[in-house]
């Protein structure tokens, strides 16, 4: 049945970016083997693969770093350990574009749908399942001409169960994490249906555990139809996100997808609207203004709201992600950020307090304040930060002036602020982002990019904020 779908989830498994798979152990490529075929439709029977060059196993990695925007190495790389051990949803990720559906007859004919839940987790109360549920259908509800009616005995189109290990399917659940839900297309029979696997802790809210609307929303994309997507915003991304469920709205890549099933909800009300639902920073947008760039170990950040692209030095496909899908405990919507190469750490700055990572986890002792640099308390927030690699000095860009903090000494140079136009010739606006990359300081100012020889200090090219991240259409 090549209609049926699975939603899995698998646990995050923390691994330090950047630093390279030594060895492949023969467990690893078990592991990515079985992903490859529960994910991207690998057929063959298992054996030592991945490793040995163009094999079915091989071609089917490079469209998963494909469909991830991971470098494409064709191997097993940290990276792609790490992409492939976090917590996700289990449809076969097989069509790289935003939205995509099981196809057009693979939809419900009807627009009222019947949903029923069976059994209940013994995580949560009875009212917050039935709470969490609901909810997860009204996401659906509110932007579609579906309707859904609870019933409470017989077969509903909707069944939506709790189980563990086998539990009536072809498809057993795998134990805690891994696999977290699945669910079934739109069709008769089990079509439609949602499991969910109770070895799993399920929560009304908690960040600790997996929020069950979160999943369910996104399983029952699946129930209607959604397959999945590439746009990291997305509910119908594959990866698991914490998300707030009192504030969250339908992202607008889902609602285009659902929308083109069923088309738009006809009892909108005109007098309320409901909030705008969120976008995702489009590289290809020549008016985007990013929040900061920085460097990390040789690789390029760029972040933008809550999202953040990371470009590696060969590949021309810089991947997108949400910022707290690599850092959980990172602030969204950033003023500025460095990699500071004394301590290895990158820094991310918001309003009056700055936060350090190293690899994924926050440094003891952080958040601080601005402050703490020795910028003076009248500086509410930065616009930009830099560290220039000539003079060990970090460049903190606040209106039109700079302050340059000693990296060694650990302390604010004297003689600052200094205006930044004196320094760099022509920058007259405000400093956006800025970071150094090969030999040139990059400014960002507004929609625009000033290339900087960073010996001489002269301007050699005005370019836009996508310069590097390579705009492409596919
Ligand atoms: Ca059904
Ligand atoms: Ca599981
Ligand atoms: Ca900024
Ligand atoms: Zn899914
Ligand atoms: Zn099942």
């Amino acid at each position: 049945m090549k209609t049926i779908n699975l939603s899995i989830l698998l646990s995050l498994a923390v691994a330090v970016h950047c630093v390279p798979i030594s060895q492949v152990t023969v467990q690893d490529e078990q592991f990515a083997e079985s992903y490859l075929k529960k994910f991207f439709n690998l057929t063959e029977e298992s054996g030592p693969t991945i490793r040995r060059g163009i094999s079915p196993a091989v071609k089917k990695l490079t469209e998963m770093q494909r469909f991830f925007g991971l470098q494409i190495t064709g191997t097993l790389d940290a990276d792609t350990m790490a992409m492939m051990k976090k917590p996700r949803c289990g449809v076969p990720d097989v069509d790289p574009a935003r939205f995509s559906t099981f196809g057009n007859n693979l939809k419900w004919q009807k627009n009222s749908l019947t949903y029923r839940i069976e059994n209940y987790t013994p995580d949560m109360s009875v009212a917050e399942v039935d709470d969490s549920m609901e909810k997860a259908l009204q996401v659906w509800a509110k932007v579609t001409p579906l309707r859904f009616t609870r019933i409470y005995s017989g077969t509903a189109d909707i069944m939506i169960s709790f189980g563990r290990q086998s539990h009536g399917d072809f498809y057993p659940f795998d134990g805690p994490d891994g696999t977290l839900a699945h669910a079934f297309a739109p069709a008769t029979g089990i079509g439609g249906d949602a499991h969910f696997d109770d070895d799993e802790t399920f929560t009304f809210r908690s960040k600790s555990g997996y929020v069950l609307f979160m999943v369910a929303a996104h399983e029952f994309g699946h129930s209607l139809g959604l397959s999945h997507s590439t746009d990291p915003g997305a509910l119908m991304y594959p990866l698991y996100i914490y998300r707030n469920p009192d504030t969250f709205v339908l992202p607008r890549d889902d609602v285009n997808g659902i929308q083109s099933l069923y088309g738009p909800n006809p009892d909108k009300d005109p007098v309320q609207p409901e909030p705008q639902p969120p976008t995702t920073p489009d590289a290809c947008d020549s008016t985007m203004v990013l929040d900061a760039v920085a460097t990390l170990r040789g690789e390029m950040l760029f972040f933008k709201d809550s999202f953040f692209w990371r470009s590696y030095p060969q590949s021309n496909t810089p991947q997108q992600s949400l910022i707290t899908n690599f850092w959980p405990n990172a602030p969204v919507n950033i003023d500025a950020a460095y990699e500071s190469k004394q301590s290895d750490n990158v820094l991310l700055f918001k309003d009056r307090k700055v936060w350090a990572f190293s690899g994924y986890d926050l440094v003891r002792g952080y958040p601080k304040t601005i402050s703490s640099f020795g910028l003076p308390k009248s500086v509410k927030k930065t616009d930009a930060v830099m560290y220039d690699v000539d003079s060990r000095k970090t460049l903190f860009f606040v209106d039109r002036y700079y302050y340059s903090y000693d990296e060694t000494k650990q302390t604010m140079d004297e003689g600052f602020p200094k205006r930044v136009d004196e320094t760099f010739s022509g920058m007259t606006g405000k400093v956006t982002a800025a970071f150094q990359y090969r030999s040139f300081t990059y400014l960002y100012s507004g929609p625009h990019m000033f290339e900087y020889s960073m010996r001489s200090g002269r301007l050699f090219r005005v370019l836009g904020n996508s310069y590097f991240l390579r705009c492409t259409n596919f």
